[in-house]
């Protein structure tokens, strides 16, 4: 069977779907083929902190309703080493910005939802998606739905299909540079059933290794720990996940971390990754189909919104005056913010993590570099306005 759409679009995540919702604002048809269910990718467990621009963009296109009623506006987050905590008040740094709690699969619901309510077009489980021909004018895609063989004829074609899936791999090696550096750990993340045990995230930077106090609800705990790239999560039980995360966290003045049943974990590598361009013929990449940071710095699901903010716009340009100009500049202008959000990624990374190896001069330089951050407004500043969020231009 053989349809027509404008803006062909794979993987539906925050990427694919926000595109959709942005092009349909603009009268502009999309057809979104994912791979999975649709149950499975609304509960799918991811990020959690939502950008200032990424909050305006959700409230101004009409699908943070909900987001503003149930998310958690955080003015501040909480650095913490040396056995003492370190508030950094974004609000104050900012001029008034601020980040919100608001879980990434929250996000993919509200999205669907307005999808599926203006009579959006989304094919779950859509098997062996193929694409074809995307250095042309009229690309197309194959996919198997029910059985049924199908293909999506396409002005143009949106990869949003995240890291591992087919848009990027059908680029000619030759015509994509891509950067890339692998840490030497991973996160093993949890979910439990606690009362979050502060106001704000806490990050900690401890001799034992990095961890982290985020959260989902006031009844709901997100938690992370810094642990070796090849652990499997049968071998961090309850008990010692506790344990360890009570060290990590521990305070001079007592500081006590609630615990609960834990109702989810899993282990999350850690990476920073680039391809350039983000742009082959008719096919423009999204998201982290183009790009990986490690989620230290919370960028993930936030870089995907503002790609397909740049390309949403780009699209609009060309179906009311024909001009591919801002198509043309697309790589560039997504690029411009990608590789920010990938330093300020990597810096958190670098600076609160323990490197296996680590010489003695290495740990003075981070401690200070720690201590420059406490002692220094304007460090404090540059980490503020990077951490709630640069301008969606
Ligand atoms: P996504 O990966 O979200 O979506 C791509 C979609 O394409 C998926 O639904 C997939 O099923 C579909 N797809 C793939 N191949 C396909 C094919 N062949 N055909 C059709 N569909 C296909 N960021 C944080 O800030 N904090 C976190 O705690 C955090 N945790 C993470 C944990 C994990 C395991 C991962 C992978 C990422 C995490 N991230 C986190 C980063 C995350 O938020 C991503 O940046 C964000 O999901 C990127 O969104 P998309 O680019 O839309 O890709
Ligand atoms: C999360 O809540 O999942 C989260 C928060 C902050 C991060 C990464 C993940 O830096």
């Amino acid at each position: 069977m053989s349809r027509r759409t404008q803006v062909g679009i794979v993987g539906a995540g925050p990427a694919g779907l926000m595109l959709s919702h942005l092009l349909h604002l603009h009268g502009i048809e999309s057809v979104v083929l994912e791979a999975r269910g649709r149950q499975y990718v609304e509960e799918r467990v991811r990020a959690g902190v939502l950008e200032q621009g990424t909050v305006d963009l959700l409230i101004e296109t009409g699908v943070g309703e909900r987001m503003k009623r149930e998310g958690l506006v955080h003015h501040g987050i909480e650095l913490r080493f040396g056995g003492r905590g370190h508030r950094i008040d974004l609000s104050e740094l900012t001029g008034g910005k601020a980040v919100t709690i608001y879980a990434q699969h929250e996000v993919i619901k509200d999205l669907i939802a307005a999808r599926l309510a203006a009579g959006g077009q989304i094919v779950f489980e859509a098997e062996d998606v193929s694409g074809d021909n995307f250095d042309s004018s009229a690309p197309t895609i194959q996919f198997r739905k029910d059985g049924t063989v199908n293909e999506l004829r396409c002005d143009f074609i949106a990869g949003c299909d995240g890291f591992h899936g087919v848009c990027r791999p059908t680029v000619p090696a030759d015509a994509l540079t891509m950067y890339d550096r692998i840490y030497p750990f991973a996160w093993l993340g949890i979910l439990a059933e606690a009362r979050p045990s502060s106001e704000e995230l806490i990050y900690a930077y401890h001799e034992r290794g990095f961890a982290l106090q985020s959260m989902r609800s006031p009844s709901i705990t997100r938690l992370y720990l810094q642990c070796a790239p090849d652990e499997q999560v049968e071998t961090w039980p309850d008990r010692k996940i506790w344990d360890e995360l009570e060290k990590r966290f521990a305070t001079v003045d007592g500081w006590k971390l609630n615990q609960g049943p834990i109702v989810q974990k899993g282990i999350t590598p850690m990476r920073s990754f680039v391809v350039e361009p983000m742009q082959f013929g008719s096919l423009f990449l999204a998201g982290d189909a183009a790009h990986i940071v490690p989620p230290t710095g919370a960028k993930g699901l936030n870089l995907a919104v503002s790609d397909v903010h740049y390309l949403a716009r780009a699209l609009v340009e060309y179906y009311r005056g024909g001009s591919m100009a801002a198509l043309d500049a697309y790589s560039s202008a997504a690029l411009r913010r990608v590789w920010a959000s990938v330093r300020i990624s990597w810096y958190l990374t670098m600076l609160l993590h323990l490197f296996p190896g680590a010489s003695d001069f290495d740990l003075r330089a981070q401690e200070y570099e720690l201590e420059y951050l406490r002692s220094s407004t304007h460090a404090q500043i540059a980490l503020a306005e990077q951490y709630a969020g640069l301008p969606l231009s």
